[in-house]
C-alpha cells in the first residue's frame, strides 16, 4: 500500500486528534532516524502506523490478538488501552500490508517498550512521547533535547516519568514496562 493510501485510510479510522498525533510521531521518528543513521522512510512509516488500532473497540483489539495467537496478559485485560500496541501490529500487517519485521515489532512494543530494544523500537518509543502535539508530560523540554543526543537515556527518563505518573494515578503497571525500566535504568546518571 502506498503512503498516500495509508494516510487516507488512517484518517478515516482515527479521530482528528489521534491522526494529528500520528503525523507528529511520523515526522519526529524521521528526525530521530536522521540523528541516528537509521532509515528515514522506515521510521516515518512506523510512526505513521503505530497507533492504527487506537480507536478500535476492546473486542476488536482482542480479536486481532487472538487471531494471531498473541498472548494477552492480565494487566492488558484490566487496562485494554494497552492492547492497541499488539493489535496495531496485527492491523499494520493485515490491513496496511506492512511486511517489514522491524516496523511491526516497533509497533508491538511502542507502549511498554521491552528490554534491549532495537534502534527503530527506541526511535518510535521516544517519538511517541516527544512529538510536537504532546503537552501533558512533565520535563518535556528537557526530554526533547536529550532525545537528540542520548536515545538510551531518553528511553530511561521516559519510563521513569511514566511509572511515576502511573503510580500517582494508581494505574496498574504492566510488568513489561517495569522490566523495560529496570533494563534502561543503567543509562540514567
Ligand atoms: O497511544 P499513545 O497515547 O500515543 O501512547 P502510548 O501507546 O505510549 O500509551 C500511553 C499511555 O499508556 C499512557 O496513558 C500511559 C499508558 N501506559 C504506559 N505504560 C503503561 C501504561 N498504562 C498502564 N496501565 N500500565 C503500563 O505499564
Ligand atoms: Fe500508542
Ligand atoms: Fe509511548
Ligand atoms: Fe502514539
Amino acid at each position: 500500500m502506498e503512503v498516500k493510501e495509508i494516510k487516507k485510510k488512517l484518517k478515516k479510522s482515527l479521530d482528528k486528534q489521534r491522526y494529528q498525533h500520528t503525523l507528529g510521531v511520523m515526522y519526529t521518528a524521521g528526525c530521530l532516524a536522521m540523528a541516528n543513521g537509521y532509515s528515514i522512510e522506515k521510521a516515518m512509516l512506523a510512526g505513521l502506523l503505530h497507533d492504527c488500532a487506537k480507536c478500535l473497540s476492546t473486542e476488536k483489539k482482542i480479536e486481532l490478538c487472538v487471531k494471531k495467537n498473541i498472548d494477552i496478559t492480565e494487566v492488558e485485560i484490566s487496562n485494554p488501552g494497552l492492547l492497541h500496541a499488539k493489535a496495531g501490529m496485527v492491523l499494520a500487517e493485515e490491513e496496511y500490508g506492512i511486511k517489514d519485521t522491524q516496523i511491526l515489532h516497533a509497533i508491538r512494543v511502542h507502549t511498554t517498550g521491552e528490554a534491549d530494544m532495537g534502534l527503530l523500537d527506541k526511535i518510535l518509543f521516544v517519538a511517541d512521547y516527544i512529538e510536537p502535539n504532546r503537552c501533558e508530560a512533565p520535563r518535556l523540554e528537557e526530554i526533547r533535547k536529550l532525545a537528540f543526543s542520548d536515545l538510551d537515556r531518553t528511553v530511561a527518563e521516559i519510563l521513569y516519568d511514566t511509572i511515576n505518573f502511573l503510580n500517582t494515578k494508581s494505574g496498574a503497571i504492566d510488568p513489561t514496562t517495569q522490566i523495560t525500566y529496570n533494563y534502561y535504568a543503567k543509562y540514567r546518571d
